[in-house]
């Protein structure tokens, strides 16, 4: 078994989890995926956990699925890949989304196939100008799992999601900022520095609220616009009642910094 396949530092309110298979540039094995369930699940049951960020270790964030792991490689008899995506991938999807805090992503490398994905399902994606996002899964004859073809279709419109997909080519971090598949680009060695102090903001933020605005904006991709009033409507007034808004009203009026609790 390899060692610490994921680094796991809580700091000031922020989980940061590491992928850290850097020789496979942090390719994915059971072994990861169940790390990473776990720690995401600690995070969704820990209040003073307000924010996550996930990077990778090395020169990569992640390969996608490990082509070389036992349990997905091909061999005499056809494998069930989608025991694997369903076993792993989508419920790792489904925690990201449903997580009632932010995920940022810190992109440091390349992400390819499902590295990529995960990426574009985190809610702040933030990427190393070296970075390269490749959706590799044409290359090796699968299709784009992890919600890719759901998401980057919202994210950039069908002409351009048809072209990463079916091409497979590399796209750089400032081309899918520009297209805007993610949120910024910094340089290489700033890159971690930046993702904390965004981080921070959040660590210290109305994270019941921004859970809420998280929860509206997945709502939008499929409501009306009268759905949407209504589900505005309804999170405001939960908003209202929570102790975030009383301290957020009373620090602007006292011209102070908010002390926000979280709730
Ligand atoms: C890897 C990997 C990798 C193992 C680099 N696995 N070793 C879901 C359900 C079930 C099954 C199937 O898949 C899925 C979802 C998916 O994610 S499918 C897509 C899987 N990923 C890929 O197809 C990407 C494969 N990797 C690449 O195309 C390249 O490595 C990229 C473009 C990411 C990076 O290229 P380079 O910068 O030139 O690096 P490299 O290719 O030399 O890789 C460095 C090492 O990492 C190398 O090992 P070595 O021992 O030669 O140093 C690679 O073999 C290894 N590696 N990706 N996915």
């Amino acid at each position: 078994m390899e060692q610490n396949v994921l680094k796991e530092e809580f700091i000031d309110g922020c989980l940061e989890l590491t992928l850290n298979r850097p020789e496979r540039l942090n390719a994915f094995t059971p072994e990861l995926h169940k790390a990473l369930r776990s720690a995401l699940e600690k995070a969704a049951d820990t209040h003073a956990c307000r924010v996550v960020l996930l990077t990778g270790a090395g020169r990569g964030f992640c390969a996608g699925q490990d082509l070389g792991d036992p349990d997905s490689a091909p061999g005499d008899k056809p494998r069930d890949l989608g025991a694997s995506i369903e076993q792993f991938y989508n419920p790792l999807i489904r925690l990201i989304r449903s997580l009632e805090k932010p995920v940022i992503c810190a992109v440091n490398g390349v992400a390819a196939g499902a590295g990529a994905n995960i990426a574009f399902a985190c809610d702040l994606v933030v990427a190393s100008r070296g970075a390269k996002f490749i959706q590799a899964f044409c290359k090796i004859g699968l299709i784009p799992d992890c919600g890719g073809t759901w998401t980057v279709t919202h994210l950039i419109g069908e002409a351009r999601a048809k072209a990463l997909m079916l091409t497979g080519v590399p796209i750089s971090a400032e081309q899918a900022a520009s297209w805007g598949l993610i949120w910024q680009v910094f340089d290489d060695e700033s890159l971690l520095t930046e993702a904390r102090k965004l981080a921070q903001q959040f660590a210290t933020g109305p994270t019941a609220s921004l859970a809420m605005t998280k929860r509206a904006i997945h709502a939008a991709l499929t409501n009306e616009l009268d759905q949407q009033l209504d589900l505005e409507r309804d999170l405001q007034r939960e908003a209202g009642r929570g102790g975030d808004y009383a301290e957020g009203v009373a620090a602007f009026l006292e011209k102070r910094a908010p002390n926000f609790k979280g709730r």
